[in-house]
Order: C-alpha cells, then structure tokens, then sequence
C-alpha cells in the first residue's frame, strides 16, 4: 500500500501558479541539496489545465508524480499513484466520503493506484484555502491528544498512510510533539505539510518521525532555504 522508501521531500506543483518547466527549474535547485523522492500534484481551487499540466511536468522529470487532489474533476491518467485522502478532521460529509464516491470509478476505469490516506488538517496560524474550500475547521494546534485520536482512528479504518496538514502558505507548521506522536502511536508511513521553509525545518520533522515532508509554498515564491 504504501510503495516508496526511507525518508524523503515531496515538492508540491499547483498548475495554477507555476509554468510546468519553471517548476522543474526550480526543482532541479531544491534536488540539489535535498532528497527530493516525488511531486504531489494538486490545488485547492484549480482554474488551469491541471492534466495537460501532469503531462508536461511528467515529460520533464524521472519522478513519481502523485495526485493531491482537491476535488475529483482532477484525476487523468497520468499520475503514478493517488492519494485517496479522507479529510477526517473534518465532518463535511462531502470530503469525508462524498468527493472520493464520485473519483472511485474513474480511478478504476483509468487503473490508478490509489494510497488510502488520512487528511488531518491542524490549525496553522492563518485561514488557509484548505478550511475554506473544505468548509472545515482545523483541529486546535496545541490538542495534541485530538490529533492523535484522529490518526489512530485513521489506522483502525484502514488508512496506509496518515498525512498532518497545516494548510498551504499556513505560518506554523504542524508542531513536531504532534508529529512524533503520531508516528508513534500509529506507526503508519506520515506525511508532514503546510508552512515548511527550509531544510532545517525538513530534517527536525524526519527527526520527529515524518516519513515525507511537502514543501509548497515556498518553492513557488522562492523563499525556500536550502
Ligand atoms: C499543502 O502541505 C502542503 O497542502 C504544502 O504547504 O504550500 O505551505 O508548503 P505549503
């Protein structure tokens, strides 16, 4: 179920704010000093051509290219693999169940391999475009015991994969306590996100037990330190 190795970043592409060549531009420069192991694909609010995107990007680079998706009008076949996320902090019954009811079919018809993931979404400091579209609220950062209960019945459900969003562009990032909890409590592959600047920053949370760490933002707007 969860088919990659050892720790690693993933680089996230939102076709909406980036030229797919710019994009491995700038990848090239973050490869350079970090072991960057895949791209996640996806947007929030997508206006562009996120398939004709994949495509290019997909031309471009020797990567896994996996599907973040924001909604189900986002899949095509040319992803490696999914994230087939449940947005549990939520109780939006649409991103619990109902976005991944209408992609299911596509996805068997297109035969992608999908990586059930638990989506937790930790308050970040700002209101990010994920509570907003999602029409959620953030668990409260400091309830560190919330988010475990979260994860931990991610597991019982079957989950392979936890993921602790602080959203994207958030100003913290998910808190390390919470990271190492997770990851001990559930003992699931775990990816980190949201708010992540530098690679400092990447080495405290595969320190803390994340498995993948996403950075976004910041190589769209050049702030990443690396
Ligand atoms: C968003 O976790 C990702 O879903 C990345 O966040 O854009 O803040 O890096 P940033």
């Amino acid at each position: 179920m969860w088919p990659f190795s050892g720790k690693g970043v993933w680089l996230l592409y939102d076709p909406d704010r980036l030229e797919p060549e710019d994009f491995v531009e700038r990848l090239a420069e973050v490869r350079a000093k970090l072991d960057v192991g895949g791209v996640l694909v996806g947007s929030s609010f997508l206006e562009g051509d996120i398939c004709g995107a994949v495509r290019r990007v997909k031309a471009l680079l020797d990567l896994p290219l996996i599907l973040f998706p924001g909604s189900h009008y986002q899949l095509c076949g040319d992803y490696d693999y999914v994230l087939f996320l449940s947005l549990l902090s939520g109780r939006n019954p649409q991103y619990l169940i109902g976005e991944q009811v209408r992609a299911a079919p596509l996805i068997k018809r297109l035969g992608l391999k999908v990586i059930p993931t638990a989506y937790i979404l930790v308050e970040g400091g700002t209101y990010t475009a994920t509570e907003f579209v999602s029409n959620t609220k953030p668990i409260p950062r400091e309830k560190t015991e919330l988010i475990v209960a979260h994860a931990l019945a991610g597991k019982y459900m079957g989950f392979a994969a936890v993921y602790l969003e602080a959203g994207s562009g958030a100003i913290l990032s998910v808190p390390l306590e919470a990271v190492r909890r997770v990851k001990e409590e559930t003992g699931l592959p775990l990816i980190v996100g949201g708010g992540i600047r530098a690679s400092e920053e990447v080495a405290e949370f595969h320190d803390a037990g994340a498995d993948i760490v996403v950075i976004g933002t910041a190589l769209e707007d050049g702030s990443i330190a690396l």
